[in-house]
């Protein structure tokens, strides 16, 4: 098979010719080629049948030890020019890049099938999606792409109507820490990965191309690819308002997207409905709003932690047609990790006899792949080619003090350097130390594909006549008492201060104003049915003046490490609060 694009066909031959594969096989996305990689990957280990009566055609993955999260060292933007990766980015050389990536590339799918795997981010028929073609020798890879994209005949066939696509090569080599590379050629909308199968190095529809591909794009043609959830909030009136909120991985993105409301909510008769757990692409419509897509097509979800009490929507879609990747394994086959409310692993995520004492059963990053589809709240919005409006922009952190619970900005250009002064304690979601507290503006520190100076603004050029922009908002689910407890029970009863920013938003509920932000009127937070101490409470929503200060002090000084490429704007802003402040 070939496509009827000669350039795509052109690349295809030039990439067997430095590969060397033993066979070139072009993905449909059938349901038969998927039954047959499956029946492979049984047979050469790379994946165990789970149950078939508890989960009817669900998989594990058990992946190196040491190919378990992104290598945020390891990846690299190579543009013409350093500075415009920016201090944000690993930057090479895009000849340098392009040498290194060819040597390791030559003769690495020897004995191996060179799969073509053409891809659509976003509804197929969306003037808002755009394609790429990821050419790898992982059927694991091919597998997990066929869950997280619309991939195959579709998707080629919108590729030979475009006429343009993004260029993703990816081999796992020999899966070697010290031979891996995550490269990015935005000028060349190209991606080149070698040495991981892990999803975030692997899988390049996802952060490779619809993050940091899509941010460069989007920067030129006047959009923005986010690391975002969407979802909808149906009030009783039964009108929904789309909500778009960016948090660093591994910081509930996925259980908020999948919310379940508070009973006394339920009752009420709101509902919440998913648009999607982790990249949002938003671009002006003609009435002037933010329009946006769910660029995937499935959920890429960490493992620890889910369960009914924390995402009954979740447990609910991952019974059936699932993988799993380094979670544990019960000894009837079922699929386990640590928060799981029953059950008992056998094996860890290694395969190894699970002991408590020596490691846990699932690896903390572990994942579930799974279609959107699956998903009990999500919504028919999701596959709508003109995308939902958005009426708030929520940026979020995992921050233990100094951070309230909700404040609102002024104005989108206050709303910008709230997002752009993110910051968030790490994660297991990428290798180093967990817990250290960074700089991580828009939740988009590994993700953006140039220099946060100009994406700063970016973000703020879309404040211009006629524009209707949502309302930006900061939250911190993770505030800890001087005991280390989290202050605030988060999950479903976040739902209250995602209700309290749409009356903000449709001008029910007035605020109290301080130079950080607006905060709720004291009343006006519902909180009823809620076990919650009135003076925690007052805590959650009180500004540390003192702690603040020295924060914009800290803001100023990240913001002029992007020299003279941050938006002077965005200087005066801060300046301003920092003045008040004082
Ligand atoms: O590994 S992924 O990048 O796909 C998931 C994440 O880190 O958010
Ligand atoms: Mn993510």
């Amino acid at each position: 098979m070939s496509s009827k694009l000669a350039s795509l066909n052109d690349w295809v031959a030039s990439v067997a010719q430095l590969t060397q594969p033993d066979a070139i096989h072009w993905c449909d996305g059938s349901d038969a080629e998927n039954a047959r990689l499956v029946g492979l990957m049984l047979a050469n280990g790379d994946l165990i049948k789970l149950n078939e009566q508890t989960h009817p055609d669900c998989y594990l993955h058990r992946s190196s030890p040491t190919d378990v999260a992104r290598v945020e060292h390891l990846t690299f933007v190579c543009t013409t020019h350093p500075a415009d990766a920016g201090p944000n980015n690993n930057w090479m050389a895009p000849d340098e890049a392009h040498g290194e990536m060819d040597a390791l590339y030559k003769g690495c799918m020897r004995g191996r099938t060179m799969y073509v795997v053409p891809y659509c981010m976003g509804p197929v028929d969306s003037p808002l999606s755009r394609c790429g073609v990821e050419i790898t020798d992982s059927p694991y890879v091919v597998a997990n792409m066929r869950i997280m994209t619309r991939m195959g005949a579709q998707a080629l066939a919108r590729i030979e109507r475009d006429g343009s696509f993004v260029k993703g090569l990816h081999s796992v080599g020999e899966l070697d820490p010290d031979r891996r590379y995550i490269m990015h050629f935005p000028e060349e909308l190209m991606i080149q990965s070698y040495g991981s199968g892990y999803g975030g190095n692997a899988l390049l529809g996802k952060k490779c191309h619809a993050l940091r591909i899509a941010s460069y794009q989007a920067r030129t043609e006047g959009w923005l690819a986010e690391h975002m959830l969407i979802v909808g909030i149906e009030n009783p009136k039964g009108e929904t308002h789309y909500v778009a909120a960016a948090f660093p991985s591994a910081c509930g993105k996925t259980n908020l997207a999948m919310l379940i409301p508070p009973e006394g909510y339920r009752r009420d008769g709101w509902k919440v409905w998913t648009v999607g757990d982790d990249i949002c692409w938003m671009h002006p419509g003609a009435d002037g709003r933010l329009y946006a897509i769910n660029p995937e097509a499935g959920f890429f979800g960490v493992a620890p932690g889910t369960s009914e009490k924390t995402n009954p929507n979740a447990m609910a879609m991952l019974n059936h047609d699932a993988i799993f990747t380094n979670v544990g394994i019960t000894a009837d086959g079922q699929p386990w990790w640590e928060g799981m409310s029953s059950g008992q692993p056998v094996k860890d995520w290694q395969g190894r006899d699970y002991d408590k004492s020596v490691s846990p059963a699932a690896h903390p990053n572990s994942r579930f792949t799974v279609s959107a589809k699956h998903c009990p709240s999500y919504t028919a919005k999701a596959e709508d080619p003109e995308g939902v409006p958005i009426s708030a922009i929520v940026f979020g952190g995992r921050r233990a003090s100094l951070v309230p619970l909700v404040f609102e900005a002024r104005d989108w250009t206050h709303g910008v350097l709230v997002g752009a002064a993110m910051a968030s304690e790490t994660t297991a979601a990428a290798t180093g130390a967990v817990g250290v507290v960074r700089r991580d503006s828009m939740a988009m520190k590994p993700f953006a594909g140039y220099n946060f100076g100009d994406y700063f603004g970016h973000w703020l050029s879309f404040d211009k006549p006629g524009a209707k922009l949502p309302k930006i908002f900061q939250v911190n689910w993770f505030r800890k008492d001087a005991d280390g407890k989290f202050m605030w029970p988060g999950f479903g009863d976040n739902m209250r201060v995602l209700e309290w920013m749409l009356k903000r938003v449709t001008g029910q509920a007035e605020a109290v104003e301080t130079p950080v932000g607006n905060l709720p009127k004291p009343g006006d937070l519902n909180v009823d049915g809620l076990d919650l101490d009135p003076a925690v409470l007052e805590q959650l929503l009180t500004i540390d003046r003192a702690g603040w200060k020295e924060e914009m002090a800290h803001i100023g000084e990240y913001l002029e490490g992007f020299g003279d490429r941050t938006p002077a704007a965005l200087e005066a802003e801060r300046a301003r609060i920092a003045a008040q402040l004082a």
